[in-house]
């Protein structure tokens, strides 16, 4: 490149001078309004671009039925316009009258009367056409259900970990979930005035007072927080934006370890784009977790990316930053202490599958979802079995973070009957699950993500069916690790924590990565490249055969495979390394071990 094309090539800081179009839009959209009602009401079968981003922070996708996309050269016919709506559910709880109107209106609007929990513990609704969105967003505002702010440009749902239980702890986590939730909530009058009764309110006009924190343009791209405990990172708190680590101390909440700058998102063949683990940023006492994250999310509201979305996280201006200089940002910021972070040893995964105590003479009944998709099938009928359950019971429901769904306050012997409930619909019981498929997750994919570059969730189910068999051939099947798919590398089922992930590449086609494990503080990394759907399991046998002989105890996958070919340089979470794609040393590493 000669030296004059240098001086028209714009630098880092020109190009964030000009905004990206997206940008432009929430400028001009008078607070997330634009022209979404006059499209809801009018003849057009679907929303233009700026408003379809716009409608992301009222909690809906504009999608498509992309098997019918794919028909399209045959059958002549345009597919229809479909809409996903997500819920937000601060903690992943819902009341049992919540569950009962999530799922009637699954049953009536959904493209396969289907719920679909999410890895956020919310509940996402595929295939709502326009003319019933409408009517779901009034459903759900009726069962005191929000979407607004579960998808954009904003702080998204709050995770917490899931169980329900009596004590001080967790009873604080929940709160700290909540309590953030509303502090980050937009102010905007939009929603109630679209979705809800159509009048506009008095202070409605888009002035700057409608959205103190976010102002105009909101973040410069998603936000999420996550709330963990050292026992239970269920949450994986280190692919948070903002992750706060509970420290407990005589059964209190003390404070949070606070870290930042977590995410997966990346591109295929962009170097630029990576998955990061979060990097502790300080240790905060109780009282001031939520003014915390507030400081948080405002650093990135004001020095993330504004021109290029592909950089827009948090986690890109801390690896421009480093740690320090955020440290001193957020002090800046905070009129209360930031301390240096505690020790927390190492985490872990609970799932809180099966019965549990909850400290009060009651139990929470934990229930394994097939990729989080509440549906009836001909052998299988979760979604029936659920409703059953609530109706009975009258009990409160929790989202997991895995994709699961947990009962609370039930006495024993509602265990015993919910349990005969779920083997009378032919519900898989803990123990009939083997623990490659327990913990296991895979992302929606096909057919409704419109970015999807492979299968996921439809295919995972038969993926494992092989990892099974090969597990039992090697006697590894007591052995607990995650397995995690998506179509494509935008990490939503969080595969770059997982020992093993199949991220799709095309059509048929998947990079295999290796080294997370349950604990979720570690990334995986790069092991095959552009393998067909068919070669996974082969691909991966070689590993598995070593680990089957070599391994150290009950060493699980993610870590043999570290301490066997990283040489233990595992791309540690306190150095926040990028996981840079490496499959020739993987498979180098093979041919001479
Ligand atoms: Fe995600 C975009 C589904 C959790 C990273 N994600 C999408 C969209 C909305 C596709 C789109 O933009 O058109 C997917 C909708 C598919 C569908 O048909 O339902 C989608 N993401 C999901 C869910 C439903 C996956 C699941 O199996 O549950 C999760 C919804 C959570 C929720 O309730 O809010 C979901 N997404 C995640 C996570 C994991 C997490 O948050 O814990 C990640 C990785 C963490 C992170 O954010 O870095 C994630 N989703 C993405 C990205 C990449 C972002 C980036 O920084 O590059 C996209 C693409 C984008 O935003 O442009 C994306
Ligand atoms: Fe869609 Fe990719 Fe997310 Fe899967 S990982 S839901 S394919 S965006």
């Amino acid at each position: 490149m000669s030296e004059d094309q240098n001086k028209n090539k714009p630098t880092g800081r020109a190009m964030r001078a000009e905004q990206s179009a997206v940008e432009v839009a929430k400028k001009n959209s008078h607070h997330l309004r634009g022209s979404i009602q006059e499209t809801l009401t009018g003849t057009q079968k679907s929303f233009g671009s700026d408003d379809v981003t716009l409608l992301k922070f009222h909690g809906i996708y504009q999608q498509e039925d992309r098997d019918a996309r794919a028909k399209v050269k045959e059958t002549g016919i345009e597919p229809e316009t479909w809409f996903m709506v997500r819920t937000r559910n601060p903690g992943g709880r819902m009341t049992a009258a919540q569950y009962r109107a999530a799922d009637d209106l699954a049953e009536r609007v959904t493209y396969n009367k289907s719920l679909r929990i999410t890895v956020r513990q919310g509940f996402q609704f595929h295939g709502v056409v326009k003319s019933n969105l409408k009517s779901v967003m009034a459903g759900l505002n009726k069962a005191l259900i929000s979407t607004l702010s579960a998808c954009g440009d904003v702080s998204r749902n709050v995770m917490a970990s899931p169980a329900p239980l009596a004590d001080e702890a967790h009873q604080a986590l929940l709160a700290f979930a909540r309590q953030i939730a509303t502090e980050l909530s937009p102010q905007t009058k939009a929603y109630y005035e679209i979705w809800l009764n159509g009048e506009k309110h008095s202070d409605s006009n888009g002035g700057a007072g409608e959205e103190p924190f976010y102002g105009d343009q909101y973040l410069p791209r998603k936000f999420k927080i996550g709330i963990a405990l050292p026992e239970d990172n269920s949450v994986d708190v280190y692919t948070q934006d903002c992750g706060l680590i509970a420290i407990v101390r005589d059964g209190r909440v003390a404070g949070v370890n606070l870290l930042a700058g977590g995410g997966l998102g990346m591109t295929h063949r962009k170097e630029d784009t990576f998955a990061r683990m979060a990097s502790p940023v300080g240790y905060v006492d109780a009282q001031h977790v939520v003014a915390a994250a507030k400081i948080v999310a405002s650093i990135f509201r004001d020095h993330g990316n504004r021109a290029d979305r592909r950089h827009a996280r948090l986690k890109y201006v801390i690896e421009e930053w480093g740690v320090d200089k955020f440290r001193e940002e957020f002090k800046k910021r905070a009129d209360f202490e930031l301390k240096p972070a505690v020790d927390v040893g190492p985490m872990k995964l609970n799932d809180y599958l099966g019965a549990w105590p909850q400290g009060d003479g009651k139990f929470f009944y934990g229930v394994w979802v097939e990729n989080g998709r509440v549906i009836d099938t001909p052998t299988s009928r979760p979604k029936a079995a659920f409703r059953k359950i609530v109706d009975r019971f009258n009990c409160d429901v929790i989202l997991t973070p895995n994709q699961s769904l947990l009962f609370a306050d039930l006495s024993s012997a509602q265990v015993t009957e919910l349990e005969a409930i779920l083997r009378e619909h032919g519900v898989k019981l803990l123990k009939e699950l083997s623990l490659v498929r327990r913990y296991a997750m895979a992302c929606p994919a096909l057919p409704t993500c419109g970015l999807a570059l492979a299968e996921s969730e439809r295919s995972m189910p038969d993926i494992l069916s092989e990892l099974e068999t090969e597990f039992e051939r090697l006697g590894l099947l007591d052995l607990p690790l995650t397995v995690r798919a998506t179509g494509c590398p935008n990490g939503c089922s969080r595969p770059y924590t997982a020992d093993i992930a199949f991220v799709g590449r095309k059509d048929e086609v998947y990079d295999i990565f290796v080294g997370g494990r349950l604990a979720g503080d570690r990334l995986a990394e790069l092991y095959a490249e552009n393998v067909g759907r068919a070669e996974l399991v082969a691909k991966l046998r070689p590993l598995l055969e070593r680990w089957s002989k070599e391994r150290r105890g009950e060493e699980s996958l993610g870590d043999y495979y570290d301490r066997a070919f990283c040489n233990g340089q595992v791309r540690t979470i306190l150095t926040g390394s990028k996981n840079n794609p490496s499959s020739e040393r993987v498979s180098s590493s093979f041919t001479t071990a």
